[in-house]
């Protein structure tokens, strides 16, 4: 680390300016505070079910109930909000007039909630969009491709806490110091490897997968056909995990459609289109099986899409194979 840590606030301030930097200090609490709870989860009994189903008609952890009411007091209170949308509501929150400001935050408060009772990785993510004024806010104003996104995030909550996040000039990735409580630049100006050694993906579902050309990809990473060495799988169920993973080492993420999911399990809004946006960001690609992921344009806050993404020569190869389809 280079001497003098870069500290995350000081480093937001210095590229941006008020509104936005605290909109992100805001964000920065709300990750601070869920870190916090997550660590503490056995010990607290924080875990287990809190008794009701979110719109997904999914059971809500205590975790997840918590880490979504932080991150909305958070948002609200930075002022500088006027549409939230999350995962755990229905419908998306307007905020009242006097704490309106020009930002629509996409969220997911913490995302891979089958992973909470085990202690194994979870997270945040988080997708931001900007409006003129936000006085007089529209659904429509997140109704919009994530290339219209000005900043995308994750925070992972695992053996480290860490912050990734994109303003849309490259990526970059802080560590939590827990004895500073403070965010340090630990990985900055992150790029994905141009090709990687693993995929990711729950295979149990193959049986169910719509359409070959996933099973197609999968068969050539486990037997390819030009000498080169097998992929490993690795897949955590975790999106935050799995990206955090994919982003740094290279390789493959995909959860294509399948019978049960006809349009994939994952959300457009805050998971496809905020981690589409750091894959770009990184040098990587994001693919819907139709088209560049970050350019859907959803008509709905919690639409769901295929996604493929990860390292570019990876992507290519999945793109190819549903081009050769079309041609058929
Ligand atoms: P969640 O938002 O309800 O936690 O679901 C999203 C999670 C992702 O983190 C992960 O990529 C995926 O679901 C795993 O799904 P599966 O258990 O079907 O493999
Ligand atoms: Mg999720």
């Amino acid at each position: 680390m280079e001497f003098g840590l870069v500290m995350y606030t000081a480093h937001t301030i210095r590229k941006s300016r008020g509104d936005f930097a605290i909109l992100l200090s805001h964000i920065v609490l709300g990750c601070k505070f869920v870190c916090t709870a997550v660590n503490k989860a056995g010990l607290a009994k924080l875990i287990g079910l809190a008794g009701e189903t979110n719109v997904q008609g999914e059971e809500q952890k205590k975790l997840d109930v918590l880490s979504n009411e932080v991150f909305i007091k958070a948002l609200v209170s930075s002022g500088r909000t006027c549409i939230l949308v999350s995962e755990e509501d229905e419908e998306a929150t307007f905020v009242e007039p006097a704490l309106r400001g020009k930002y629509c935050v996409v969220f997911d408060p913490l995302d891979g909630s089958s992973n909470i009772d085990c202690g194994v990785s979870i997270g945040t993510i988080v997708g931001i969009y900007a409006v003129k004024d936000g006085v007089d806010p529209k659904i429509e104003d997140v109704l919009q491709p994530g290339k219209n996104m000005v900043a995308a995030g994750y925070c992972k909550y695992g053996s480290s806490c860490t912050l990734v996040l994109s303003t849309g000039k490259g990526v970059n990735g802080f560590t939590l110091d827990p004895s500073l409580g403070e965010f340090i630049l630990t990985h900055p100006d992150i790029k994905i490897p141009i090709k990687g050694k693993s995929y990711s993906v729950n295979e149990g579902n193959a049986e169910n997968w719509d359409g070959q050309q996933q099973s197609m990809y999968v068969e050539k990473c486990k037997y390819p056909q030009d000498g080169s060495p097998a992929k490993s799988l690795r897949y955590i169920g975790s999106m935050v995990a799995d990206v955090h993973r994919t982003l740094l080492y290279g390789g493959f993420f995909l959860y294509p459609a399948d019978k049960k999911s006809p349009n994939g399990k994952l959300r457009v809004l805050y998971e496809v289109f905020a981690m589409s946006y750091l894959m770009e960001q990184a040098g990587g690609q994001a693919f819907t099986g139709k088209q560049r992921a970050l350019d859907l344009l959803p008509t709905k806050i919690h639409e769901r899409s295929p996604i493929f993404l990860g390292s570019y020569d990876d992507v290519e190869e999945i793109k190819a194979l549903y081009a050769a389809e079309g041609q058929k």
